[in-house]
């Protein structure tokens, strides 16, 4: 059954199947409209339960989860995932940059649809982020086993390796490889003990030398759906049920080192001395004071700072902090990086110190496929649910993904808008609204992508 679908002119779809879709959508809609929409297929009990297991590898005391890529806890979880795809009765492959697939064939020779997140942490994070798009991937093929549903596309569900990256300050490692933006470039990249990427995928199987079998092939994707929690306030304060996420953050960071002259606290006086660290708040706050001087949500953070040699009676002479700057425009990201840059080099001037910035991470603005977005609007209308189109302040494997197939991506609501902390959390029941709205939409994208 095909919806209504308000195409644009780069629509994905054929345009034969439009005026057809229009009325058949239509009158679906009222039909959904006037029976409050249907209940949920999804099992949303086994869904949770699969869920508060995951939450158990690297659980900490105050709540939310450390589960870092690479780390023997993200190991495990991984293997417990694989466990669960196994169980649904998916094939199981883990790609050259640790990127878990399992796939369920298709009845035609078609790209395939691709759908699921990750479910490495962010330290002290939360347990919703990534994991409840990840199980809500495997919980859609367990539906569609259920139903003893087939589909056209052949399906995979993806577990990207390393999106939030903590080792080497690369968020969307697995997918960026997998897109083909990153390469053997990042191999002889070091994490704060001194081992490379290459290191760490030795030490979970991979050959390094391989990475770039990983990459994607143009033409094989029909498109990449992620569900993910929104990590921000507007759906859980606007008691909207469903976000329909119109594009995806542009995010670039860089490495600084500010460095001054290390000395005695005691003995050198107040005008001699060369403070990195004093320098390096005064860079902080630059920006934070550039960032807020420009009208729009783009955002600016320096997420620490490690001051050497880091004794109370030593005038700090070295300091390492990071710079992250996001927005739906990169030239605001240009922009404003220029900015930062005149006043730390006021700061150099003034402070005696010398600051240097390396590039550690650029990731590109994505937009959605409007297509798509359509189809989940519909998707989650079919099922009763509100929805809003917003765009994503945090950054997603299938941004970098979008770069090879039309993307979307489903929003369900953040509790008080927190997210990478433990006091993360998303209702139940907004997470298998979430699923649903995800089996609903990879059965519309099935039946309306290549039509026959
Ligand atoms: O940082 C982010 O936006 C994502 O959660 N990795
Ligand atoms: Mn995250
Ligand atoms: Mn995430």
């Amino acid at each position: 059954m095909n919806m209504s679908q308000c195409l644009r002119p780069r629509s994905i779809f054929s345009n034969t199947s439009r005026t057809i879709a229009v009325w058949v959508g239509l009158a679906a809609l009222t039909a959904a409209a006037a029976s409050g929409g249907q209940s949920r297929h999804i099992n949303a009990q086994r869904l949770q339960g699969n869920l508060e297991k995951l939450s158990e590898f690297g659980r900490n005391p105050e709540g939310g989860v450390t589960r870092l890529g690479f780390s023997q806890t993200e190991m495990d979880a991984r293997t417990y995932v694989m466990d669960l795809m196994k169980e649904a009765g998916l094939q199981v492959r883990v790609d050259a940059a640790g990127n878990i697939f399992g796939r369920r064939a298709g009845t035609a020779q078609l790209p395939t649809l691709l759908f699921g997140s990750h479910i490495d942490s962010v330290p002290h994070g939360g347990s919703f982020d990534g994991s409840v798009g990840t199980l809500g991937a495997i919980e859609v093929i367990r539906t569609l086993n259920d139903g003893r549903v087939t589909t056209r596309h052949p399906l995979e569900v993806v577990v990207w390796t390393n999106e939030e990256g903590p080792h080497f300050g690369i968020s969307a490692l697995g997918s960026g490889v997998a897109a083909g933006v990153l390469g053997p470039e990042i191999l002889d990249r070091k994490d704060e003990e001194g081992l490379t990427l290459a290191d760490w995928l030795r030490r979970y199987g991979q050959d390094p030398a391989h990475l770039t079998d990983a990459r994607i092939a143009r033409g094989t994707l029909a498109a990449i759906l992620e569900l993910h929690i929104e990590q921000g306030p507007q759906l859980y304060e606007t008691k909207v049920q469903i976000g329909v996420v119109q594009g995806i953050v542009g995010l670039k960071r860089w490495k600084c080192i500010a460095t001054g002259f290390a000395n005695h606290a005691g003995t050198t006086p107040m005008n001699r001395r060369k403070d990195a660290l004093a320098a390096a708040a005064k860079d902080l706050l630059a920006v934070r004071d550039v960032v807020r001087e420009e009208p729009g949500r783009q955002v600016g953070t320096v997420g620490y700072m490690k001051a050497e040699p880091g004794a109370p009676n030593v005038i700090p002479g070295r300091v390492e902090f990071p710079v992250e700057l996001r927005d739906l425009d990169a030239a605001t990201i240009e922009r404003m990086w220029q900015h930062i840059q005149q006043r730390f080099a006021q700061t150099d001037k003034e402070e005696g110190v010398e600051t240097r910035c390396a590039v550690i991470n650029d990731i590109a603005p994505a937009l959605s496929d409007p297509s798509v977005q359509s189809v989940i609007r519909e998707a989650a209308r079919s099922t009763g649910l509100s929805t809003a189109d917003m765009p994503s302040g945090a950054v997603h494997d299938a941004g970098e993904i979008s770069r090879l197939a039309p993307m979307g991506m489903i929003f369900v609501p953040s509790r008080d808008g927190i997210s990478h902390a433990p006091q993360e959390f998303s209702a139940w029941d907004d997470v298998a609204n979430g699923t649903e709205v995800l089996y609903r939409s990879i059965l519309k994208l099935d039946k309306q992508m290549n039509a026959r």
